[in-house]
């Protein structure tokens, strides 16, 4: 069983106990559990294997490690498969639909035996779901648009959270003897938030020996068709994956054509054609007979020889990117290598999963200069959210921690709610014993698109706020945004001089990429925050790079490029002198 497997299963596991009303603390190790066999550097699998291998591992008690044993060991746990016997295997849809929790899907199994999507759809359409208590019309009408809205969504996957299966695919490609070329095309490689299928492409003299050993890859669970030139396959996480197997010559224009998106092409091909060309994915050729085809070795000679600067695929979605390139005018932009340091980061003070010292570890492994924590404030219950006396004990804790920390600086932050009003979770004098604030809204999501750019509004507006959080609230493939008028929100943050965050946490990736260059040109910064509840999650900086590129950002548009002592000079300066 692999890393995945093995996760799976205890997730699964939490899922169960979760519905059998189990002790919270249980269901919370088994989810924690599964997080850590993920993101775990160490080779899991051969550690599981080994009598001993697991011990001392954080996050993976005695119970938990003797589990995995039996798994890596059997293939099968005991204690799972008598678990599972209790419900139907179908039972685990349900948690699919936003706003269904263990506690409701228990309800309605146990008053209306619902134990499927097929069995939920039919009860709330025969009215049944609204009569139950703790229900009602109005959530009756919920679950039917959330599950129209997972059919809808139904097969797409999200960018943050496929990097490193695609890499280890991409990988396994390189190493094959017969080939001289890969790539993986597609929304994957413009940095599209979510994925439909993956486009992957090789240049080989041997199309029909590649295609088939792809078929063959770990992370492969059915074969849909297998040619000469092209594989299509179902991946075990049930993503479609693609790949094409051209010549050498053609690979620049493969890759090009492949990447999309089908807008640019058209464009691209359109302005080709005015100069004489005809473009395909297989190669160029003039209209005219007679003409001479310039040579192509890579993807950027394409872009050249049309006149235009090379546009990274992020770029490519037809928003004026071909003009801008024509002129000589498209941004240099911002690279993973430019980050110094990162905000708005979560600790076990609240509801994270690392302490404050595991997050200062990691992120100085990342190679940065600096972290800052924002746990939740009081009213993110839910959350364990600190109040004033928890808050200022963790500022203590902080500013200690400093002092032993060479080239590096935590700084104290919070993520202060946003209350319905606009006002926020703590007095301003609390506030101004902070180093940074990151405001954000957790509660109350139905208010009016011209209430809630108001209430968006009056937080920025306070001196105190550094950073708006994950503006829209998103989760993506889950649950919609609430009504915010962007436009608005941009040019209030201008007006105060509030940075944008750019939340890479996969399932959010708020504010959308199409705001950035609009934010950018008012002269708003942005700042790329993970919104780490673990020190694995740090990592997603990485993917936030990748959107901020797509929304047209330059190094300088990204506040957290910038080196610890400015940063520091930045923060201590009141808002509209910065
Ligand atoms: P996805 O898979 O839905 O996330 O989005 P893409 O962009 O990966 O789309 P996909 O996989 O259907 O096709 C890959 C690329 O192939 C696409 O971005 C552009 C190119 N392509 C596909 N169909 C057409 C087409 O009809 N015309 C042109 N010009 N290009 C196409
Ligand atoms: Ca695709
Ligand atoms: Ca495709
Ligand atoms: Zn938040």
């Amino acid at each position: 069983m692999n890393r995945e497997g093995m996760a799976d299963v205890l997730e699964k596991i939490a899922l169960l106990l979760e519905l059998k009303g189990e002790n919270p603390f249980k269901v919370r190790a088994y989810r924690q559990g599964a997080e850590v066999v993920l993101a775990m550097e160490e080779d899991v699998v051969e550690l599981v294997g080994r009598k001993d291998g697991l011990v001392g591992v954080k996050g993976i008690g005695d119970a938990l490690r003797q589990k995995l044993h039996e798994l890596a060991n059997t293939g099968k746990l005991e204690f799972y498969e008598q678990l599972k016997e209790e419900f139907p295997e179908s039972i685990f849809e349900l948690f699919e639909i936003q706003g269904l929790g263990p506690k409701k899907i228990k309800a309605l199994y146990d008053a209306l035996g619902v134990d499927s999507l097929a069995k939920l759809k039919a009860t709330c359409e025969e009215g049944k779901v609204a009569d139950l208590p703790g229900f009602g019309a109005k959530t009756q009408v919920k679950l039917l648009q959330a599950m129209a809205a997972n059919e809808t969504f139904a097969g797409r996957f999200l960018l943050g959270s496929i990097g490193t299966m695609v890499e280890g695919m991409l990988e396994t490609l390189r190493l094959h003897p017969e080939v001289s070329r890969v790539a993986v095309a597609g929304s994957y490689r413009r940095a599209r938030e979510t994925v439909g299928d993956l486009d992957f492409l090789v240049a080989t003299k041997e199309g029909a020996v590649v295609c088939e050993d792809f078929t063959t890859l770990p992370q492969v669970e059915a074969v849909i068709a297998c040619g000469g030139t092209k594989a299509s396959v179902r991946l075990k996480n049930g993503m479609q994956c693609d790949l094409r197997a051209v010549k050498n010559e053609e690979f620049p224009f493969a890759l090009q054509y492949f990447t999309g998106s089908k807008e640019h092409n058209v464009a691209l091909r359109s302005l080709a054609l005015k100069q004489g060309w005809s473009l395909n994915e297989y190669g160029l050729k003039p209209v005219k007979k007679g003409a001479q085809a310039p040579a192509v070795e890579e993807e950027k000679d394409i872009y050249q020889l049309l006149g235009l600067q090379y546009i990274e695929p992020e770029l490519r979605e037809n928003r004026g990117e071909i003009e801008a390139a024509a002129e000589n005018a498209l941004p240099r932009l911002v690279e993973t290598m430019n980050l110094r340091g990162t905000f708005h980061n979560h600790t076990t003070e609240s509801d994270g999963w690392d302490s404050l010292e595991g997050m200062v570890e990691e992120a100085r492994e990342l190679g940065l200069q600096y972290l800052g924590i924002s746990d939740h404030s009081k009213s993110s219950v839910y959350a364990r959210g600190l109040d004033e006396e928890r808050l200022l004990e963790q500022i203590a804790e902080i500013g200690k921690m400093n002092v032993g920390l060479e080239g590096f600086r935590i700084f104290a932050g919070s993520e202060v709610d946003i209350l319905k009003d606009g006002s926020l979770d703590f007095e301003d004098e609390t506030l101004a014993k902070l180093d940074f604030c990151v405001a954000s809204v957790h509660s109350v999501f139905n208010l009016d698109e011209d209430a809630m750019t108001r209430r968006l509004c009056r937080a920025m507006e306070n001196g105190h706020v550094t950073m708006l959080g994950h503006v829209t609230g998103r989760q993506l493939l889950k649950r919609e945004a609430y009504a915010v008028d962007h436009a608005r929100i941009i040019d209030c943050a201008a007006a105060t001089g509030t940075i944008i965050e750019l939340n890479c946490s996969p399932l959010r990736m708020d504010m959308d990429w199409r705001w950035w260059k609009r934010a950018r040109d008012k002269g708003v910064l942005c700042s790329i925050n993970p919104d780490a509840h673990s020190r694995a999650r740090l990592h997603h900086i990485g993917v936030g790079v990748r959107l901020a590129r797509k929304g047209w950002l330059r190094r300088e548009d990204v506040f957290n490029t910038r080196p610890l002592a400015e940063v520091e000079r930045f923060l201590k300066l009141p808002k509209g002198e910065r």
